[in-house]
C-alpha cells in the first residue's frame, strides 16, 4: 500500500541552491563607513582600531614604495597588495603572537606585523638566503609560490599544534586561483577529518593573473567548498577590516576550542598588476570594475568610521605615512649592507651536515668564486 504521505522528490539542483543561498556575504561596515551589523562587532578597544588603521596605511605605503623601487631595479619579486589590507591585515590582527603563518607570495605584509623585520622581506623579494633565515621564535613559513601547496602544509602545521597540545592555530591563505588546485581539497579536508587548529584563508581578489573568477569554477562562492570537507565556511566582505577581523577571531576561539577548522573567503580586489613581472591589468579588467572597487576601498571606509568617533584625522594619517617612508629608506639600506650572495652560500646552508656530492660541488664554487 502506497505511504499516505508523499516523500519530497528526489532534487539534486534543490539540495545544491539550498547550500548555496546560505552563504551570504557577512559585513559590519558598508561603503560609507557606518556599522550595519551591530551585534557582531568585535571587542575592539580604540587603541585597537587605531593600531589597525595605522597598519592599513603603513602597508599601503609599503606597496606603492615596493613598487617604485622594484621600478627602480632595487627589489626583486612583488607581488601588489593594495585593496587587500583589510583581508590580510585584520585577519592578521585577530591572531596571537605564537600562531603559524603559512602564507602565499603576495601575504609577505602579515609575516612583517608578525615580526619579520622589514629588511629581510626586502632581502626575501631578491632572492637573498637572508631573508628568510628567521629570527628565533618566529612562526612563520616563507611564502609558497606554488598556488594552493601552503593548504596541504598547514592542514600538517595545524595537526602538530593539536598533538602537541598547544593553544595556538596555524592559518594559510591562497586566492581564487589557488582553491581550484587539488591541494586546496585535500588540507581542508585533511583538517577537518583531523580536526586540526586550522584557518583556511582564500583572498578571492577576482582574479588569478588575468583568469576571472567565474571561469575558476560553477560554485557562487568559494566558501562553500568547506561543506563538502564538513568544515563551517565563511564568505566575508574583505574590504571590510571589522567583518574579516570577526569572522578569523570566532574561526580561532572554536579551532582553539577543539573545534576543527575554517574556510573564510573574502572578497576583496587587488588594485595593482598580479605582480611586477610585467601583465597589464588594463588587458583583462574594464576601467568600469576598477572605479566599482575603488569605491570599497578598505583604508576609505574604516578611515571614515573611526573619523566619525574622533578616532583619526590628518595629522595621525602623515605621521604614520611619514614613519612608513623613515623605516623603508633605513631597511632598503640595511638590505644593501648584506653580503653579495655566492654559490657556495646557498649550498652551506641547505643542510647541517652536507651529502658528500654537496661538499664537492661546495668545495669547486669555493675553488672559483676565490678567483
Ligand atoms: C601550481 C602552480 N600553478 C601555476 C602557477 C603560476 N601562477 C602563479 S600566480 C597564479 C595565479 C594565482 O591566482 P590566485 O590564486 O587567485 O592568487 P592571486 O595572485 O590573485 O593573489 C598562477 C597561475 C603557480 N605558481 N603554481
Ligand atoms: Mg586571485
Amino acid at each position: 500500500m502506497a505511504s499516505k504521505t508523499k516523500k519530497a522528490q528526489f532534487d539534486a539542483k534543490k539540495t545544491l541552491e539550498t547550500i548555496e543561498e546560505q552563504f551570504e556575504m557577512f559585513q559590519i561596515l558598508n561603503e560609507e563607513g557606518e556599522i550595519v551589523n551591530e551585534s557582531e562587532m568585535p571587542n575592539l578597544s580604540d587603541e585597537q582600531l587605531q593600531e589597525l588603521m595605522r597598519r592599513m596605511v603603513y602597508t599601503r605605503i609599503l606597496d606603492q614604495r615596493s613598487i617604485s623601487l622594484n621600478r627602480q631595479g632595487r627589489l626583486g619579486f612583488y607581488a601588489p597588495t593594495a585593496g587587500q589590507e583589510a583581508s590580510q591585515l585584520a585577519s592578521h590582527f585577530a591572531l596571537e603572537s605564537d600562531d603559524f603563518i603559512l602564507p602565499g607570495y603576495r601575504d609577505v605584509p602579515q609575516l612583517i606585523w608578525h615580526g619579520l623585520p622589514l629588511y629581510q622581506a626586502f632581502l626575501w623579494s631578491r632572492g637573498h638566503y637572508q631573508g628568510m633565515q628567521l629570527p628565533e621564535g618566529l612562526n612563520i613559513l616563507p611564502p609558497q609560490i606554488i598556488i594552493g601547496a601552503q593548504y596541504v602544509q598547514t592542514a600538517g602545521v595545524a595537526l602538530g599544534i593539536k598533538k602537541r597540545g598547544k593553544n595556538t592555530v596555524a592559518i594559510t591563505y591562497t586566492g581564487d586561483g589557488g582553491s581550484s588546485q587539488g591541494d586546496f581539497y585535500e588540507g581542508i579536508n585533511f583538517a577537518g577529518a583531523y580536526k586540526a587548529p586550522a584557518i583556511f584563508i582564500v583572498q578571492n581578489n577576482q582574479f588569478a593573473i588575468s583568469t576571472p573568477r567565474e571561469k575558476q569554477t560553477a560554485a557562487r562562492t568559494i566558501a562553500q567548498k568547506a561543506v563538502a570537507a564538513g568544515i563551517p565556511g565563511v564568505l566575508v566582505d574583505g574590504m571590510d577590516a571589522l567583518a574579516v577581523y570577526a569572522a578569523v577571531r570566532d574561526a580561532r576561539d572554536r579551532a582553539v576550542n577543539g573545534e576543527g577548522p575554517t574556510l573564510i573567503e573574502t572578497v576583496c580586489y587587488r588594485y595593482g598588476p598580479h605582480t611586477m613581472s610585467g601583465d597589464d591589468p588594463t588587458r583583462y579588467r574594464t576601467a568600469d570594475v576598477d572605479n566599482e572597487w575603488e569605491k570599497k576601498d578598505p583604508l576609505v571606509r574604516f578611515r571614515k568610521f573611526l573619523e566619525a568617533k574622533g578616532l583619526w584625522n590628518e595629522e595621525k594619517e602623515n605621521e604614520v605615512i611619514e614613519q612608513a617612508k623613515e623605516d623603508i629608506k633605513e631597511a632598503i639600506k640595511k638590505a644593501d649592507q648584506a653580503p653579495k650572495q655566492k654559490v657556495s652560500d646557498l649550498i652551506s646552508i641547505m643542510a647541517e651536515e652536507l651529502p658528500y656530492n654537496l661538499k664537492e660541488q661546495l668545495e669547486i664554487y669555493k675553488a672559483k668564486e676565490s678567483k
